[in-house]
């Protein structure tokens, strides 16, 4: 019996508020941010959670429900599946999670990121610090790099969106009426020129769960982009809110399908900030559930993963 390394990697929050200082200064390549950044940062923090971070639960749910539901659809008697946390800007990081998997004698193994969708700046990102480690310890690495169209991650989502455009018309609102928002973090516009497929596989999701949901009025908005000076994709969702008003829209139903989980960005970018802008323009703003652990998300990774076996 083989026993295959899983690296399973998430983007990583603090476990404390005396860690964000330390964890914003990782995601800055070890610049330290200034006194007012870190501060908005831990204001956002406390909005959300007061001292809690829900991305860290989540990761280890999603990690440990993974583990279950891949050798519960593993195909191959000789192989048996163990998997490893691997983090991008806290402990445990990825480097550590491939040092772990070397310590126990991993030889083989297979690596895929916590968000579908592939972008040199991401997921590619991920998987230049997995293969480094991995080629330190000789372990033999494959990768999955995206899963934005797998049908089981599409029926999640489309599920999602059908039960919160319900709720819609239960509230006495016309289902082809609610504007559908999908929305993914931004990335530096630069991305484009690289021809980066980033934004295109995002549409592709887009699409196809609007497709499955039976949505016909829909649109595609970034979010969450970072603060520096440099071009960030856009248009951003608030300012998209502002265009939706415009244009007399009063339903909207967001879909942030670049994540996978409650976290910061939607549990602050979405039900806080952007609530609040859509409450100042009128407008009834929704989000579909996260995913987390979803029993057909487990399932899109598991199959993504055995999928790297077949001949
Ligand atoms: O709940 C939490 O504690 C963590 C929430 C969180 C997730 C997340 C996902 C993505 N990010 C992506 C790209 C960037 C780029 C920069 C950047 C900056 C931040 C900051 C925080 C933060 N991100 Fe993040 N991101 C999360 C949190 N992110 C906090 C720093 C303050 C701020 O700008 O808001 C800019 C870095 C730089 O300064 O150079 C770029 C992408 C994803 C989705 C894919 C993934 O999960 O890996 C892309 C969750």
């Amino acid at each position: 019996m083989t026993t295959i390394g899983v690296l399973v990697m998430s983007y990583g929050t603090p476990e404390s508020m005396d860690q964000i200082e330390a964890y914003y200064t990782h995601i800055r390549r070890g610049h330290p941010p200034t006194e007012d950044q870190l501060k908005e940062l831990t204001d956002r923090y406390e909005a959300i959670v007061g001292g809690v971070f829900p991305l860290r639960a989540n990761t280890d749910n999603q990690v440990a429900a993974l583990q279950e539901t891949l050798n519960r659809m593993n195909p191959y008697q000789d192989k048996r599946f163990v998997c490893y946390q691997g983090l991008k800007h806290a402990s445990p990081f990825i480097e550590d999670g491939v040092a772990e998997m070397a310590k126990d004698g991993i030889k083989e193994a297979v690596g895929i990121v916590l968000a579908p969708h592939y972008s040199v700046m991401s997921i590619g990102g991920y998987i230049k610090r997995a293969e480094a480690k991995a080629a330190e310890h000789g372990i033999v690495m494959k990768f999955v790099k995206s899963y934005h169209l797998h049908p089981q991650l599409i029926e999640a989502l489309a599920k999602r969106v059908s039960a919160k455009l319900e709720q819609f018309v239960e509230a006495g609102a016309l289902r082809d009426k609610v504007r559908v928002l999908f929305s993914a973090h931004s990335l530096p516009a630069k991305i484009l020129e690289m021809g980066d497929p980033y934004q295109d596989q995002l549409l592709e999701t887009s699409r196809a769960v609007a497709e499955k949901a039976g949505v016909t009025s829909w649109q595609f908005t970034w979010q969450s982009a970072g603060r520096t000076a440099e071009p960030w994709l856009g248009p951003d969702i608030l300012d998209t809110l502002r265009d939706l008003s415009q244009e007399q829209i009063e339903d909207v139903l967001v879909a942030p399908v670049g994540f996978v989980s409650d976290h910061l960005e939607v549990l602050y970018d979405l039900d806080i900030e952007a609530k609040a802008i859509a409450k100042e323009l009128d407008m009834r703003l929704e989000r579909i559930d996260s995913l987390n652990t979803d029993p057909l998300y487990m399932e899109t990774l598991s199959d993504c993963i055995i999928s790297t076996f077949k001949p």
